[in-house]
């Protein structure tokens, strides 16, 4: 084994912090978080040792999806700053050793976009065929049964014209044609203007989803998933823009890309961040995403540690040498990860966030942390659906309420599943709005923020946030960077339900990482010689790995042979 088939890249042993910037710090009291806020805290995150930030949408927006409907790529939204603002914190970043990773939204644009408004404005405006417009069916009805993440189907009619758009998420979020190169154009110069100002990369919001067959074919799918995903996510078409993207903008750069790609199997995984094929550098996958629920059917489902396992580690094996892994337990579109496959009760908050930080983080690939997980921030529960923001919420309680579910169970799935729980702003300290805002913040605050902020976790040695700073540095180290970053990988006992180990191995080095995600104790024996613990979130001695009693949600990383 050796990486001489790989090249070395710096994203390789990269760690990267998510900001979703209404939700990160605000500055001028207005409720909402905002750049200048950001820039506030470079130096938390510095001290935290990521050195990327994946930053959610900042554009012009009317904020329809919360910035995920960008009316103008090339401006900054008023509530977030200003263009200087941006300049100030890419620079600022930068000064930090910090690289600033943007979102790029080109599936779909706002319908406020001049490019929609020009579009929509006649059948034979220039701009007519830069979004999708489809005749109607015979009887009148829409040009194909596809459905939609926001609404029930993935069109809008639009009387003057006569003719239905397609949308594949709100019907403020007009889907672009990729198939026209004007448009493709359009989004090249504007990744140029950008990526010239020094950017680290993009992350490309459902990148899978840019190339739609060009018959427009009726899903026959319909018990998973969003109806027509299997003609729009990951049609070969995407490889083809993905490649002349790379080609026109991205090999001018040294960049990180990472596309974003529900629906998606460890094979796509290899067509998109293979190096030789010149796509991405990786993509976030979402098989665990699913493992607890049918999002689309809105059932919860149990968490299942065993398939859990097969899952990381087809992934691990299936991409090792032959593409590129990110890790990630949560975004902004996903509950708290202590809360969801952890234990968020006061007793094992902290050691079961550690544990999932432990799994993850020893795993090849480059890892991502979203803002607040680093501090064991947890969902918030909330008591009806008017304290709910996400139109994805609200969509998904009406589908609940359509079906006869009665509502107390609607409210528990949203209470497990809502995307809100991420958005809840990030828990600075103990002041009023826990410091996040002087004003009133535009999502509630969790009540816990007295018990569960960064000024705590700072201060105390043994929290969860110096926990990552360790993982993070063991990541970059001389001693053990290798082996994390390019190691082999082998799971080890696939069919146990409680305990997650697996071997790491390179250059005569193997990690043995070992987790416990159970509540109760597990004796386990491993048939190696242990030379020394490197990590362990219990403070409790380990003298050997043979009959060795895991306590609740205890984690090790062992140096052995
Ligand atoms: O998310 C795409 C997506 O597939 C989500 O709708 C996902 O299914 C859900 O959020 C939770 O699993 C991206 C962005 O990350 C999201 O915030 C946007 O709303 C969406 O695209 C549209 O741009
Ligand atoms: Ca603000």
């Amino acid at each position: 084994m050796s990486t001489e088939q790989l090249k070395r890249r710096w994203w390789h042993n990269a760690v990267v912090y998510q900001i979703y910037p209404r939700s990160f710090n605000d500055s001028n009291g207005d409720g909402i978080g905002d750049i200048p806020g950001i820039i506030e805290k470079l130096d938390y995150i510095k001290q935290l040792g990521a050195n990327v930030i994946w930053l959610s949408p900042v554009y012009k927006s009317p904020m329809d999806d919360n910035g995920y409907d960008i009316s103008d790529y090339m401006d900054i939204a008023p509530e977030f700053g200003t263009m200087e603002d941006m300049d100030e914190l890419i620079a600022q970043a930068d000064e930090r050793g910090i690289k600033i990773v943007m979102d790029l939204v080109a599936n779909h644009t706002s319908d406020e976009h001049p490019w929609f408004i020009e579009s929509k404005s006649s059948k034979d405006n220039p701009k007519r065929d830069w979004y999708i417009w489809k005749d109607p069916k015979e009887d009148g009805s829409e040009p194909n049964n596809w459905e939609s993440f926001f609404t029930p189907k993935a069109w809008t009619f639009d009387e003057p014209s006569g003719q239905y758009y397609c949308h594949l998420f709100s019907k403020k979020q007009p889907d672009l044609n990729w198939a026209n190169p004007e448009v493709r154009d359009a989004i090249y110069s504007m990744m140029h203007f950008w990526l010239k100002k020094g950017l680290g990369g993009f992350r490309m919001d459902v990148i899978n989803m840019i190339g739609k067959p060009s018959d427009y074919p009726d899903a026959t799918i319909f018990d998973s998933g969003v109806a027509g995903w299997e003609h729009w996510s990951n049609n070969l078409l995407v490889h083809q823009y993905l490649r002349e993207m790379h080609d026109k903008v991205l090999s001018h750069y040294d960049v990180l890309t990472v596309g974003e790609t529900p629906f998606t199997t460890t094979l796509d995984g290899r067509y998109y961040s293979h190096p030789d094929r010149n796509e991405v550098s990786m993509i976030f996958h979402f098989e665990h995403m699913s493992i607890d629920r049918e999002e689309h059917n809105a059932v919860r489902k149990p968490f299942d540690l065993v398939e859990f396992k097969s899952i990381m580690s087809k992934w691990q094996d299936d991409l090792y040498q032959k593409g590129w892994n990110s890790l990630y337990w949560s975004n902004h579109d996903q509950p708290r990860a202590v809360s969801r496959y952890g234990c968020d009760s006061p007793e094992y908050r902290v050691i079961s966030a550690k544990m999932l930080g432990t799994a993850l983080h020893m795993m090849s690939g480059t890892p991502y942390i979203y803002q607040g997980e680093e501090l064991g921030m947890t969902n918030k529960f909330f008591a009806s659906i008017d304290e709910y923001n996400d139109l994805m919420a609200k969509f998904h309680y009406q589908k609940m309420m359509g079906k006869g579910i009665p509502e107390q169970d609607a409210l528990d799935f949203l209470n497990y599943f809502s995307r809100d729980h991420a958005r809840v702003p990030l828990q600075w300290n103990t002041d009023t709005n826990a410091g996040f805002t002087t004003g009133t913040p535009w999502l509630a605050i969790n009540e816990n923020y007295v018990d569960i902020n960064a000024e705590q976790a700072i201060s105390d040695d043994n929290s969860i946030y110096h926990y990552y700073r360790n993982l993070i540095s063991l990541r970059k180290s001389d001693e053990y960077g290798d082996v994390i970053v390019y190691g082999n990988h082998k799971i080890l006992d696939e069919n146990d339900a409680e305990v997650y180990a697996y071997l790491r191995f390179y250059d005569g080095k193997t990690l043995l990482v070992v987790a416990n995600f159970t509540a109760g104790n597990q004796t386990r024996s491993y048939d190696f010689q242990l030379k020394k613990v490197i990590v362990n979130n219990y403070e409790d001695d380990c003298s050997s790995i043979q009959d060795i009693t895991l306590k609740p949600y205890q984690a090790y990383i062992f140096n052995v042979e």
